[in-house]
């Protein structure tokens, strides 16, 4: 089941994304305000508030997303310059989307630590 934020009209198709990969767990689509020259963000289709929701039984699910996000990044040239991968959570963490997701950004050098 997919959520009521943005994200999951995205998943519905009832607004329009840039998406890069779609299988039956996760969908990865450019974000809409990229920080980076790539900031790809990928999502499970399962309603997932964030990481702190993730439950063992969603561990198979958030495996194969890692693992997509680094199919994704070697697709998107990020192997060989390196990338980041963030999933931020609650307000503290910076999360404005109330729907897991995990933000691949790359194509530039990235400070430490975050702001
Ligand atoms: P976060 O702050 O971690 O919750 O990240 C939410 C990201 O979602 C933020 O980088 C902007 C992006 N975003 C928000 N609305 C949309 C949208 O409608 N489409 C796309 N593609 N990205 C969006």
């Amino acid at each position: 089941m997919s959520s009521g934020t943005i994200f999951g009209k995205i998943i519905r198709r009832e607004i329009p994304a840039k998406i890069v990969y779609e299988d039956d767990i996760c969908l990865a689509f450019h974000d809409v305000k990229p920080q980076a020259p790539v900031h790809i963000l990928v999502i499970p289709k399962k309603e997932i508030r964030s990481l702190a929701e993730v439950g063992s039984e969603d561990a198979l699910a958030v495996g194969h997303i890692l693992a997509k996000i680094a199919e994704i990044a070697k697709a998107q040239g990020l192997e060989r310059s390196g990338y980041r991968v963030v999933t931020n959570i609650g307000d503290d963490g910076g999360q404005t989307v109330f729907h897991l997701h995990f933000h691949l950004l790359g194509g530039r050098a990235l400070s430490w630590p975050p702001g």
